[in-house]
């Protein structure tokens, strides 16, 4: 009888930022004391973490953030991304370590947590979003001949269905991933209003509204930001000139396949209480997967 094997891999990886040498800030691991790494400078050795950091040979402008990998099998990569081969991978640096507590003029502090010397992720969410489909028994269906691109009828984060997250009234940091094999995205963040005074009405009968939380974008597709970029309606972010500063008042734009956006949220301001319900709403309806086709709502 054939079986199929299971193989299990541990793998182990530098990850290092790549670029010249030449530029006078040097870039740097997290670590935490007593760790080593291997270094390939002008005098390559083992380095010991000192400080919170170990000098590596790179520009650090050039640090990454939020990356993810998958199987690229040919002709079955959309397959098997589908079925979940896929991992979302963060990438720590002196610059972005996952360690809110340090202040050093180099750590960004960015929303973390403290618990370990780097690498914290309580407050620091990866987000693998992608839309799914199910057939009438239960299993993930998928068509392999379809290749307009596959459209699928419910969106899972993490592969759950439905999830939630209780939060603490403080800034977290979300890497939202588009992990769909051919569906786009535009996310805005919105708080649940009950009664129908919020901006955008809730479903037929809900009883319910919604209402724009603003959030700060530092990341794209994998770099942090030179800054971070207030979607909150202070600026018109698209740059075309027309005025309008409310089309990214709380709203992503639009999220090709792989892409990765990074926001924080401060869930202790923009009037948000103890109970209430926030989500994360996809703006963008698709009705084949030939091309996009418009935004709902703005
Ligand atoms: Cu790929």
């Amino acid at each position: 009888m054939l079986r199929r094997l299971a193989l299990a891999f541990a793998i182990e990886w530098a990850m290092l930022d790549i670029g010249t040498a030449t530029i006078s800030v040097p870039t740097a691991f997290p670590c935490a004391p007593g760790e080593t790494l291997f270094v390939n400078d002008a005098d390559p050795d083992l380095k010991t973490c000192d400080n919170g950091s170990i000098k590596i040979r790179g520009d650090w402008r050039e640090t990454m953030s939020t990356h993810w990998f998958h199987d690229h099998m040919q002709n079955f990569t959309v397959q098997n991304v589908y079925k979940g081969n896929a991992v979302m991978m963060n990438y720590y640096s002196a610059l972005d370590r996952g360690y809110e507590a340090i202040e050093d003029g180099v750590n960004l502090r960015l929303p973390s947590g403290s618990a370990m010397p780097w690498g914290n992720r309580d407050y620091d969410v990866n987000l693998v979003i992608a839309d799914k489909a199910w057939d009438a028994n239960g299993q993930l269906w998928f068509n392999p001949f379809n290749t307009d691109g596959f459209l699928d009828d419910q969106i899972l984060v993490n592969w759950q269905y439905e999830p939630h997250l209780k939060v603490r009234a403080r800034s977290y940091r979300f890497r939202i991933l588009n992990g769909s094999v051919s569906r786009f995205f535009k996310f805005a963040v919105v708080r649940e209003i009950s009664g129908n005074g919020g901006e955008f009405p809730g479903p037929k009968g809900s009883g319910v509204s919604y209402t724009r939380v603003p959030f700060h974008m530092i990341g794209n597709d994998g770099n942090l930001m030179e800054h971070a970029v207030p979607f909150d309606g202070s600026l018109d972010l698209d740059g075309d000139g027309d005025g309008n500063k409310q089309n990214h008042n709380a709203i992503l734009p639009t999220q090709g396949i792989a892409e990765r956006f990074d926001i924080i949220v401060n869930f202790a301001k923009n009037g948000l209480k103890t109970g209430d319900k926030l989500y994360f709403v996809n703006l963008m309806e698709r009705k084949t997967g030939k091309g996009l086709r418009r935004t709902v709502l703005v």
